[in-house]
């Protein structure tokens, strides 16, 4: 089959703005190891190394969330596709790769796509692509962060919006903030409006340890870059042999925990920031919440939703949550 042309008429690719706040990296690193608990948010993990070693874990045999998701929304792209209704507004909320939202504008065939992502790059190479493969499409990519309100220059379609959020990122949130994050999507999408996310749910510790403490050492890659990454942009001057990734679940809190644990007493120092460091202290660095059906519906009602459908994987390993405004 040929080409389809270039459709004629109005642009059918718009770039919104930049609404992402003034980068907050030195600001958030120097507060965050200022803690007791040292600590830093996850969303630093992924500069362009941290990136491309997030894309080489999704394909580790251990880390299953990647695949479980793809083979959920394969196996239930029509049902899927029907929750959420022909002619919406879809909206995605770090849109990143594209490919399962590929599946679904492909059954779902909505009136726009917003892509919304913090990485400007990533933006406008997807929305590029879907360009291409969607002619008929109305995308309007918008450069953000959606962890905080976030203003949608929306376009001007009737049907009903729905946020699309897939990879399982809000178990990043701890149970109180994705709370109030639900909360400001169900203000975003209207009382008509509805919800498709991505929860990785409860299962076997041992399942779990075995993906975030993969054979070939990329998930300690990817934690350890952040250090790397301070080192770099910060002109820090910690010493990464000095220390080691360490992952756990925390059964009691439903988390996947991951830290830099220091292998001996030692300092670092960020321009005349200067952090010391016990032996065995950490820096904790991600939580990953793992979820059951019923606690996630719980949580998504408390924010103004209800819990309609949910799809699993064939090894019901992780699940997809169609959430609708209550
Ligand atoms: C991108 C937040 C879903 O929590 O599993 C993978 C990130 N960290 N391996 C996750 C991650 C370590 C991932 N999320």
């Amino acid at each position: 089959m040929a080409r389809s042309p270039r459709p004629q008429g109005p642009t059918r690719l718009v770039f919104s703005g930049s609404v992402v706040p003034a980068d907050s990296f030195r600001e958030d690193v120097i507060a965050g190891l200022s803690l007791p608990q040292k600590a830093l948010p996850p969303k630093y993990f992924y500069d362009a190394n941290g990136s491309r070693l997030f894309e080489a874990i999704c394909r580790l045999k251990e880390y299953y969330p990647t695949r479980s998701e793809l083979a959920l929304t394969r196996r239930h792209i029509g049902a899927i596709a029907r929750f959420a209704r022909k002619g919406c507004t879809l909206i995605e909320y770090g849109s990143g790769e594209s490919l399962k939202s590929r599946l679904l504008i492909e059954a779902l065939r909505p009136a726009a796509y917003v892509p919304v992502d913090i990485s400007q790059e990533a933006l406008r190479g997807a929305a590029a692509k879907l360009r291409r493969r969607f002619p008929w499409l109305l995308i309007q990519a918008v450069h953000g962060d959606f962890s905080q309100p976030l203003k949608i220059p929306m376009a001007r379609t009737k049907g009903r919006r729905v946020v699309y959020f897939p990879g399982s990122t809000i178990g990043n949130l701890t149970p109180d903030e994705a709370q109030a994050f639900l909360r400001m999507t169900r203000g975003q999408v209207g009382p008509k409006g509805a919800m498709l996310v991505g929860v990785d749910l409860k299962k076997d510790a041992n399942v779990l340890h075995a993906a975030y403490n993969d054979a070939k050492g990329v998930t300690a890659a990817f934690n350890m870059n952040l250090l790397a990454r301070i080192n770099r942009e910060l002109r820090g001057d910690f010493d990464s042999r000095r220390f080691r990734h360490y992952a756990f679940y925390n059964a009691t809190l439903g988390r996947i925990e991951m830290h830099l644990v220091s292998l001996v007493p030692q300092a670092a120092s960020i321009g005349n920031h200067r952090f010391s460091f016990d032996a065995g202290e950490s820096i904790h660095t991600e939580n990953s919440y793992k979820y059951s059906i019923d606690g996630f519906r719980t949580l998504a009602g408390i924010a103004g939703f209800r819990g309609e459908k949910v799809w699993l994987d064939p090894k019901g390993l992780f699940s997809l949550h169609g959430l609708v405004a209550a």
